[in-house]
């Protein structure tokens, strides 16, 4: 089934917002099929966000991402990609729904709580990247109540 990379930034960890970002994809029926804290480096950071490297906000964006532990995650479920992108909202806040977690809990673009993947496969990459070790494999004993 289909996965997507989510990470919880610097800032949402720092403000305490990881169960309630948590808490938004787990009910809504997505599965976790991985999770970790970690800070992570300069060169990292930049590997990540590669195809932002001629952006002038780059700088900042590598500095808020490795100022400090974020939460790591992968969702699986049917259109999480773009289902995410949804839960998680526009990017910037100022834009971002009511009812999504950037309009919820961000104001400032340059802090604005969660990261998602924005196609299947860039997904793929994120994932690779952020979890080089086997994934951890197991499935949902409530998948019939979710899909039909
Ligand atoms: P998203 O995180 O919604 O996928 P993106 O991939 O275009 O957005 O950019 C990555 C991050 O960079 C984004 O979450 C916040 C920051 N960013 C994007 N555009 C910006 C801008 N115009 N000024 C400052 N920061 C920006
Ligand atoms: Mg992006």
């Amino acid at each position: 089934m289909e996965q997507t990379f989510i990470m919880i930034k610097p800032d949402g960890v720092q403000r305490g917002l990881v169960g309630e970002i948590i808490g938004r994809f787990e009910k809504k029926g997505f599965y976790l099929k991985g999770l970790k804290l970690i800070t992570v480096d300069q060169s990292f950071a930049e590997k990540h966000y590669a195809d932002l490297s001629a952006k002038p906000f780059f700088n900042g964006l590598i500095e808020y991402i490795i100022s400090g532990p974020v939460v790591a995650m992968i969702w699986e479920g049917k259109n999480v990609v773009t289902t995410g992108r949804k839960i998680i909202g526009a990017t910037n806040p100022a834009e971002s729904a009511p009812g999504t977690i950037r309009g919820d809990f961000a104001i400032d673009i340059g802090r604005n709580v969660i990261h998602g993947s924005d196609s299947v496969e860039s997904a793929k990459k994120e994932i690779a990247l952020w979890f080089p070790e086997s994934p951890v494999n197991w499935q949902s004993s409530v998948h019939p109540w979710i899909y039909e």
